[in-house]
């Protein structure tokens, strides 16, 4: 059964890929995507400069999830550029996430990349760890106009928005607006739940120098199911989501898929076990398929309210 999947013109083979920051801000960590099962390579969030980010120790992991204040490390879009004709010998879908440190930064940067011919630009607007810098996905007026400036520049090239968990659905219905009146091609939720810690009780200390930081993992995966299927319903099935938040197994992504995302990325536990993970998920994903007897593609949104029993006590 296929666990593929195409959309904004692009074809995601199998629709499992990276999310961005997992396992993708150098040369040979990217070449480990293209090598991977993978079905696209998506590049490290890029800011107009090179970016060394914030102090270690900046990234925990345990067996629930993990715990991150990377504060946008990356190469910077010249480098990527020089990197990308390499990467295209995978023949697999490249994507560039976008960060500008201001917004006026988010032109020049997809510029680089639309010249350098990806095949889509995802709009990070909501990275958790610019201390001082608050999400712009919070600030309506801000994305749209962001949002806009790119889509102006990008042609034919699908834009999509990368956005946080919101903690009420009326953020969810505003920006959905914006989504619709600019043609946004896609929406990628969730980035980490922001300003989160850990703390550990014998050594009284948080686990990261920053304190806090944005969380991942199988924590998250019920935010991520959540926002996934308030766009699905918001955007009513038109605009392809891309699930993000939890997938550890191939359930995991079925159930992404369920609530309305037509593709998904994998941080957590790419980050765990490196990007053999990939050829597991679609292993997995594929023996689930086989047992409903569908495609990835009919299970989008696939799933529906649960209905009372006969009999069943469920009465508060
Ligand atoms: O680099 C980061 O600290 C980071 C980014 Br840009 C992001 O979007 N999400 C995240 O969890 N970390």
């Amino acid at each position: 059964m296929s666990t593929g999947n195409n959309f904004c013109g692009i074809n995601f083979q199998p629709a499992i890929f990276n999310a961005s920051g997992a396992w993708c801000a150098s040369e040979t960590e990217l070449r480990d995507l293209g090598k991977s099962s993978a079905g696209a390579i998506l590049i490290k969030s890029t800011t107009l400069e090179p970016r060394s980010g914030n102090d270690k120790p900046r990234f925990f992991t345990n067996e629930f999830g993990s715990l991150n204040s990377m504060g946008l490390p990356n190469l910077g879009p010249q480098k990527y550029k020089e990197i990308l004709p390499t990467l295209r010998q995978y023949k697999k879908p490249i994507i560039a996430s976008i960060a500008g440190m201001s917004p006026d930064h988010f032109v020049p940067i997809s510029q680089h990349y639309l010249d350098a011919g990806v095949d889509a630009l995802e709009v990070n607007l909501s990275c958790p760890n610019l201390v001082g810098k608050p999400q712009i996905a919070f600030d309506f007026e801000k994305s749209r106009n962001i949002l806009q400036d790119v889509k102006n520049i990008a042609g034919k090239t699908p834009v999509g928005v990368k956005l946080p968990p919101y903690p009420d659905p009326i953020f969810n219905i505003q920006m959905a607006h914006i989504i619709r009146e600019l043609k946004i091609d896609f929406v990628t939720v969730i980035n980490s739940v922001p300003h989160c810690a850990f703390i550990d009780s014998e050594k009284e200390e948080f686990v990261i120098k920053n304190k806090f930081g944005g969380l991942g993992g199988k924590y998250v995966k019920p935010v991520a199911l959540g926002q996934v299927r308030r766009f699905y319903e918001l955007l009513e099935g038109k605009v392809p989501i891309i699930g993000c938040g939890g997938i550890e197994t191939g359930k995991d992504i079925v159930e992404h898929f369920l609530a309305g995302a037509s593709t998904v990325q994998v941080g957590t536990q790419l980050m765990k076990e490196g990007p053999q993970v990939f050829a597991r998920l679609e292993k997995e994903f594929s023996e689930e398929l086989e047992k409903k007897n569908c495609t990835a593609k009919d299970l989008v949104g696939r799933a529906k309210p649960r209905e009372k029993q006969l009999g069943e006590m469920l009465d508060y």
